[in-house]
């Protein structure tokens, strides 16, 4: 009896992969484990990400009494939607034109409470000496279209493997809590039932979109006035050292 191991026959017809490129199972395996490498260097690099902005977040909170950030999400981007995105635009599908053309593989949600806590950390984050910041769309400063706010930033990370640094790339998205609500409910609306979304609905969005960056500037109003300068960590101490019970007195 033949013992031997073979894989299904595999059918590149509407894969995206090239027949040519996988001739026989071991290339197969062989591509599978590439890919899943490289997803896991993604991954490596959402966490590099994460803990920057956590470290941030950190600082900041010790010097303000406050957290700049609410939430941090992290996504990979499932394997369909690479490949559509490749095909999208015409390119080969393979890993090295992942490298090259697909920025958001690592995706980095930051949800933060003012719109200043957005550019503050965005600019806390970009200065970074092992960061570079490949493009920047502001889309809070130039809405879309459709009202869409959010601070976009695609940046090189270096990664620290056993044997070797790479470099990756990552798309951030900075926005404020308002913006996220409302991002979230239009890409649940407009991806999931795109087919019964008229202009009367778009128009309704984008008004939804206008109360939520009203909303956005009014709380930056009074953070202004409750936060009016940046901390120092002069004042900070002083501040802190007047509330020990042995300058105010108290008894513990
Ligand atoms: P998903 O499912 O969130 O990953 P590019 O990625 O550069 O080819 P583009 O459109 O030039 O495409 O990039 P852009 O404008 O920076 O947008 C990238 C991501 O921002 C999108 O990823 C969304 O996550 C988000 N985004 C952009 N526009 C909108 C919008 O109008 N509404 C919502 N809810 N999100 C938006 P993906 O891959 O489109 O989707």
């Amino acid at each position: 009896m033949d013992n031997k191991f073979e894989l299904p026959a595999f059918n590149t017809e509407n894969t995206g992969f090239s027949a040519q490129n996988v001739s026989s199972a071991e290339d197969l395996l062989h591509m599978g484990y590439s890919f899943m490498k490289l997803m896991s260097y993604y991954t490596c690099a959402m966490m590099e990400i994460e803990t920057k902005f956590n470290v941030l977040n950190e600082e900041f909170s010790l010097l303000w009494d406050r957290q700049p950030i609410s939430s941090i999400k992290t996504r990979l981007k499932d394997p369909l939607s690479i490949r559509n995105k490749l095909m999208k635009k015409g390119l080969p599908v393979d890993m090295k034109s992942i490298e090259e053309n697909v920025n958001d593989v690592a995706g980095i949600r930051v949800v933060c409470s003012f719109i200043a806590d957005v550019y503050m950390i965005a600019e806390a984050f970009k200065k970074q000496d092992d960061i570079t910041v490949i493009e920047q769309k502001d889309y809070i400063a130039h809405p879309k279209q459709n009202g869409y706010r959010s601070l976009h930033l695609i940046v090189a990370v270096p990664i620290f493997l056993q044997h070797e640094k790479r470099i990756m790339k990552a798309e951030i998205q900075i926005r404020t809590i308002a913006m996220d609500f409302w991002a979230s409910l239009e890409h649940q609306l407009r991806y999931k039932k795109a087919d019964n979304f008229d202009d009367e609905m778009a128009a309704d969005i984008k008004y939804c979109a206008a109360l939520s960056a009203e909303l956005d500037k009014h709380m930056d109003e009074l953070r202004a006035k409750v936060y009016p300068a940046p901390p120092n960590e002069e004042d900070f101490l002083k501040q802190a050292l007047q509330e020990l019970p042995i300058f105010t007195g108290e008894k513990r």
